[in-house]
Protein backbone atom coordinates (compact mmCIF):
# COMPACT_ATOMS: atom_id res chain seq x y z
CA UNK A 1 0.00 0.00 0.00
CA UNK A 2 1.71 3.22 -0.78
CA UNK A 3 -0.59 6.55 0.55
CA UNK A 4 0.67 10.06 0.90
CA UNK A 5 3.66 9.38 3.07
CA UNK A 6 5.22 8.11 0.39
CA UNK A 7 8.46 6.78 1.08
CA UNK A 8 7.67 6.65 5.05
CA UNK A 9 5.48 3.32 4.64
CA UNK A 10 6.38 0.46 2.88
CA UNK A 11 3.81 -1.74 0.13
CA UNK A 12 2.14 -3.44 2.99
CA UNK A 13 1.50 -0.65 4.90
CA UNK A 14 3.70 -1.80 7.99
CA UNK A 15 5.89 1.00 8.82
CA UNK A 16 9.90 -0.13 9.27
CA UNK A 17 10.20 1.90 13.00
CA UNK A 18 8.13 2.03 15.63
CA UNK A 19 6.32 5.76 16.41
CA UNK A 20 7.01 7.44 20.06
CA UNK A 21 3.99 6.82 21.70
CA UNK A 22 3.08 9.62 24.50
CA UNK A 23 0.32 9.18 26.80
CA UNK A 24 -1.44 12.21 28.52
CA UNK A 25 -3.57 11.98 31.26
CA UNK A 26 -5.45 14.35 33.15
CA UNK A 27 -8.61 15.02 35.02
CA UNK A 28 -11.29 16.44 32.90
CA UNK A 29 -10.93 19.56 31.67
CA UNK A 30 -7.18 19.85 32.73
CA UNK A 31 -6.14 21.08 29.17
CA UNK A 32 -5.21 17.17 27.84
CA UNK A 33 -6.06 18.56 24.21
CA UNK A 34 -4.29 21.64 24.33
CA UNK A 35 -1.36 20.34 25.74
CA UNK A 36 -1.16 17.82 22.70
CA UNK A 37 -1.57 21.06 20.71
CA UNK A 38 1.05 22.76 21.95
CA UNK A 39 3.22 19.84 21.72
CA UNK A 40 1.90 19.61 18.12
CA UNK A 41 2.43 22.94 17.32
CA UNK A 42 6.14 22.96 18.19
CA UNK A 43 6.79 20.14 16.69
CA UNK A 44 5.95 22.45 13.72
CA UNK A 45 3.08 19.86 12.79
CA UNK A 46 -0.38 21.44 13.16
CA UNK A 47 -1.16 22.64 9.80
CA UNK A 48 0.20 19.87 7.98
CA UNK A 49 -2.15 17.18 5.73
CA UNK A 50 -2.91 14.50 8.13
CA UNK A 51 -1.33 12.35 5.60
CA UNK A 52 1.90 14.17 5.84
CA UNK A 53 2.04 14.69 9.57
CA UNK A 54 4.58 13.36 11.47
CA UNK A 55 3.02 14.12 14.91
CA UNK A 56 -0.08 13.18 15.24
CA UNK A 57 -2.79 13.15 18.24
CA UNK A 58 -5.76 10.37 19.37
CA UNK A 59 -8.38 11.06 22.22
CA UNK A 60 -9.52 8.34 24.37
CA UNK A 61 -13.08 9.30 23.48
CA UNK A 62 -13.14 7.62 20.62
CA UNK A 63 -12.60 4.52 22.61
CA UNK A 64 -16.13 4.37 24.75
CA UNK A 65 -18.07 1.09 23.97
CA UNK A 66 -21.14 1.64 22.34
CA UNK A 67 -24.29 1.40 24.82
CA UNK A 68 -26.86 -1.25 25.17
CA UNK A 69 -30.47 0.97 25.17
CA UNK A 70 -31.01 0.67 28.78
CA UNK A 71 -27.64 2.50 29.23
CA UNK A 72 -28.50 4.82 26.10
CA UNK A 73 -31.27 6.15 28.39
CA UNK A 74 -29.62 6.23 31.64
CA UNK A 75 -26.74 8.56 29.58
CA UNK A 76 -29.66 10.73 27.71
CA UNK A 77 -30.99 11.28 31.90
CA UNK A 78 -27.26 12.11 32.66
CA UNK A 79 -26.92 8.98 34.67
CA UNK A 80 -24.67 7.20 33.21
CA UNK A 81 -20.59 6.93 34.34
CA UNK A 82 -18.84 8.30 31.69
CA UNK A 83 -15.96 8.82 33.90
CA UNK A 84 -15.96 4.83 34.78
CA UNK A 85 -13.30 2.48 33.33
CA UNK A 86 -16.39 0.65 32.19
CA UNK A 87 -17.69 3.07 30.26
CA UNK A 88 -14.44 2.30 27.34
CA UNK A 89 -13.65 -0.34 25.05
CA UNK A 90 -10.02 -0.86 26.77
CA UNK A 91 -9.65 -3.79 24.62
CA UNK A 92 -10.51 -1.89 21.34
CA UNK A 93 -8.12 0.69 22.42
CA UNK A 94 -5.03 -1.68 22.98
CA UNK A 95 -5.48 -3.02 19.84
CA UNK A 96 -5.66 0.19 17.77
CA UNK A 97 -2.25 0.97 19.49
CA UNK A 98 -0.46 -2.28 18.66
CA UNK A 99 -1.43 -1.63 15.30
CA UNK A 100 0.01 2.10 15.33
CA UNK A 101 3.03 0.41 17.31
CA UNK A 102 3.16 -2.11 14.14
CA UNK A 103 3.56 0.95 11.69
CA UNK A 104 -0.01 0.25 10.36
CA UNK A 105 -3.03 3.20 9.46
CA UNK A 106 -5.94 3.03 11.40
CA UNK A 107 -9.32 4.53 11.56
CA UNK A 108 -10.63 6.38 14.23
CA UNK A 109 -14.05 7.20 15.10
CA UNK A 110 -14.74 10.54 16.18
CA UNK A 111 -17.10 10.55 19.62
CA UNK A 112 -20.17 13.25 19.72
CA UNK A 113 -20.97 14.27 22.67
CA UNK A 114 -24.07 15.77 22.17
CA UNK A 115 -25.79 12.15 21.37
CA UNK A 116 -23.29 10.04 23.70
CA UNK A 117 -22.58 7.82 21.24
CA UNK A 118 -19.80 7.09 18.29
CA UNK A 119 -20.25 9.24 15.19
CA UNK A 120 -19.80 8.34 11.70
CA UNK A 121 -16.96 10.58 11.38
CA UNK A 122 -13.74 8.71 10.93
CA UNK A 123 -10.56 10.27 10.55
CA UNK A 124 -6.99 8.02 9.45
CA UNK A 125 -4.10 7.45 11.62
CA UNK A 126 -1.26 7.23 9.18
CA UNK A 127 2.10 6.34 10.16
CA UNK A 128 3.94 9.09 12.44
CA UNK A 129 7.27 9.45 14.20
CA UNK A 130 5.04 10.49 17.63
CA UNK A 131 1.71 9.52 18.36
CA UNK A 132 0.25 11.02 21.42
CA UNK A 133 -2.84 9.48 23.69
CA UNK A 134 -5.37 12.27 25.12
CA UNK A 135 -7.85 10.91 28.07
CA UNK A 136 -8.70 10.76 31.58
CA UNK A 137 -8.18 7.18 31.74
CA UNK A 138 -5.43 6.30 29.38
CA UNK A 139 -2.77 5.32 32.34
CA UNK A 140 -5.65 3.10 33.98
CA UNK A 141 -5.64 -0.09 32.11
CA UNK A 142 -1.91 -1.85 32.51
CA UNK A 143 -1.91 -3.08 29.39
CA UNK A 144 -2.23 0.33 27.40
CA UNK A 145 0.00 1.79 30.24
CA UNK A 146 2.54 -0.18 29.40
CA UNK A 147 2.36 0.35 25.22
CA UNK A 148 3.67 4.47 26.01
CA UNK A 149 7.37 5.17 25.73
CA UNK A 150 6.45 8.80 27.58
CA UNK A 151 3.61 9.47 30.18
CA UNK A 152 2.43 12.77 31.00
CA UNK A 153 -0.18 13.85 33.34
CA UNK A 154 -1.72 17.49 33.12
CA UNK A 155 -2.39 18.86 36.90
CA UNK A 156 -4.69 21.48 37.06
CA UNK A 157 -6.69 22.36 39.69
CA UNK A 158 -10.44 20.82 40.32
CA UNK A 159 -11.82 23.98 40.72
CA UNK A 160 -10.35 25.24 37.75
CA UNK A 161 -11.19 22.34 36.06
CA UNK A 162 -15.06 22.70 36.82
CA UNK A 163 -14.96 26.52 36.02
CA UNK A 164 -13.64 25.13 32.64
CA UNK A 165 -16.14 22.22 32.52
CA UNK A 166 -19.33 23.97 32.76
CA UNK A 167 -19.04 26.41 30.68
CA UNK A 168 -17.72 23.41 27.62
CA UNK A 169 -20.65 20.92 28.18
CA UNK A 170 -22.83 23.65 28.06
CA UNK A 171 -21.76 25.32 24.93
CA UNK A 172 -20.14 22.63 22.94
CA UNK A 173 -22.21 19.56 24.26
CA UNK A 174 -25.76 20.40 24.32
CA UNK A 175 -26.29 20.22 28.77
CA UNK A 176 -28.07 22.55 30.89
CA UNK A 177 -26.25 23.86 34.79
CA UNK A 178 -28.00 21.40 36.60
CA UNK A 179 -27.56 18.49 34.77
CA UNK A 180 -23.86 19.75 34.40
CA UNK A 181 -23.55 20.06 38.05
CA UNK A 182 -25.27 17.17 38.97
CA UNK A 183 -22.85 14.97 36.53
CA UNK A 184 -20.25 16.50 37.99
CA UNK A 185 -20.71 15.98 41.66
CA UNK A 186 -22.26 12.11 40.79
CA UNK A 187 -19.89 10.95 38.56
CA UNK A 188 -16.71 13.04 37.22
CA UNK A 189 -15.39 14.27 40.23
CA UNK A 190 -15.85 10.72 42.71
CA UNK A 191 -14.54 8.92 39.77
CA UNK A 192 -11.25 11.23 39.24
CA UNK A 193 -10.80 10.60 42.50
CA UNK A 194 -10.71 6.73 42.46
CA UNK A 195 -9.92 5.86 39.05
CA UNK A 196 -7.52 9.15 37.50
CA UNK A 197 -5.78 10.79 40.26
CA UNK A 198 -4.33 7.43 41.65
CA UNK A 199 -2.55 7.22 38.05
CA UNK A 200 -0.58 10.38 38.09
CA UNK A 201 2.12 8.06 40.36
CA UNK A 202 2.59 6.18 36.55
CA UNK A 203 3.61 9.47 34.72
CA UNK A 204 7.19 10.23 34.19
CA UNK A 205 6.24 14.11 33.59
CA UNK A 206 3.61 16.22 35.83
CA UNK A 207 2.76 18.93 34.39
CA UNK A 208 0.82 21.75 37.00
CA UNK A 209 -0.86 24.59 35.39
CA UNK A 210 -1.40 22.40 31.75
CA UNK A 211 -1.10 24.39 28.53
CA UNK A 212 -0.05 27.19 30.66
CA UNK A 213 3.06 25.71 31.59
CA UNK A 214 4.83 26.68 28.51
CA UNK A 215 8.50 25.72 30.23
CA UNK A 216 7.63 22.47 30.84
CA UNK A 217 5.57 21.77 27.47
CA UNK A 218 9.10 22.99 25.75
CA UNK A 219 11.42 20.43 27.92
CA UNK A 220 8.79 18.07 26.90
CA UNK A 221 9.16 18.84 22.87
CA UNK A 222 13.01 19.17 23.48
CA UNK A 223 13.16 15.78 24.84
CA UNK A 224 10.80 13.86 22.04
CA UNK A 225 13.40 16.14 19.62
CA UNK A 226 16.11 14.57 20.76
CA UNK A 227 14.72 10.68 21.38
CA UNK A 228 13.24 11.07 17.22
CA UNK A 229 15.73 12.52 15.67
CA UNK A 230 18.91 12.40 17.42
CA UNK A 231 18.71 9.44 19.05
CA UNK A 232 16.87 7.83 16.43
CA UNK A 233 18.14 8.66 13.41
CA UNK A 234 15.60 7.06 11.22
CA UNK A 235 12.66 9.09 12.30
CA UNK A 236 12.57 12.08 10.44
CA UNK A 237 10.50 14.91 12.00
CA UNK A 238 9.58 17.87 9.77
CA UNK A 239 10.64 21.51 11.05
CA UNK A 240 11.59 20.45 14.35
CA UNK A 241 11.21 22.16 17.40
CA UNK A 242 13.24 25.62 17.83
CA UNK A 243 13.06 25.94 14.08
CA UNK A 244 15.47 23.65 13.26
CA UNK A 245 15.41 22.46 9.75
CA UNK A 246 18.59 19.98 9.68
CA UNK A 247 15.71 17.20 9.34
CA UNK A 248 14.21 15.71 6.10
CA UNK A 249 10.76 15.88 5.18
CA UNK A 250 10.24 12.59 3.99
P1 LIG B 1 -12.38 15.51 28.84
N1 LIG B 1 -18.36 12.70 28.38
C1 LIG B 1 -19.52 13.34 28.12
O1 LIG B 1 -19.74 14.44 28.60
N2 LIG B 1 -20.42 12.73 27.31
C2 LIG B 1 -20.20 11.53 26.76
O2 LIG B 1 -21.05 11.04 26.02
C3 LIG B 1 -18.98 10.90 27.04
C4 LIG B 1 -18.10 11.52 27.86
C5 LIG B 1 -17.41 13.33 29.31
C6 LIG B 1 -17.14 12.42 30.46
C7 LIG B 1 -15.76 12.83 30.94
N3 LIG B 1 -18.12 12.61 31.42
O3 LIG B 1 -15.82 13.52 32.17
C8 LIG B 1 -15.28 13.76 29.87
N4 LIG B 1 -19.20 12.84 31.59
O4 LIG B 1 -16.15 13.57 28.76
C9 LIG B 1 -13.87 13.45 29.46
N5 LIG B 1 -20.16 13.05 32.16
O5 LIG B 1 -13.45 14.36 28.48
O6 LIG B 1 -11.18 14.81 29.32
O7 LIG B 1 -12.17 16.24 27.53
O8 LIG B 1 -12.98 16.36 29.89
MG1 LIG C 1 -10.81 16.46 26.00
Amino acid sequence: MTDKTGDYSDTNGLESKTPFLIGVAGGTASGKSTVCQRIMEKLGQQHKDHAERRVVCISQDSFYRSLNPAERLRAERGQFNFDHPDAFDDKKLLAVLKDILAGKKVDIQEYDYVNNSNSSLTHTIYPADVVLIEGILVFYFPEVRDLFHMKLFVDTDSDTRLARRVPRDIMERGRDLEQVLNQYMNFVKPAFEEFCLPTKKFADVIIPRGADNLVAIDLIVHHTWDIMYKKRPGARLVNGCGGEDEATNG
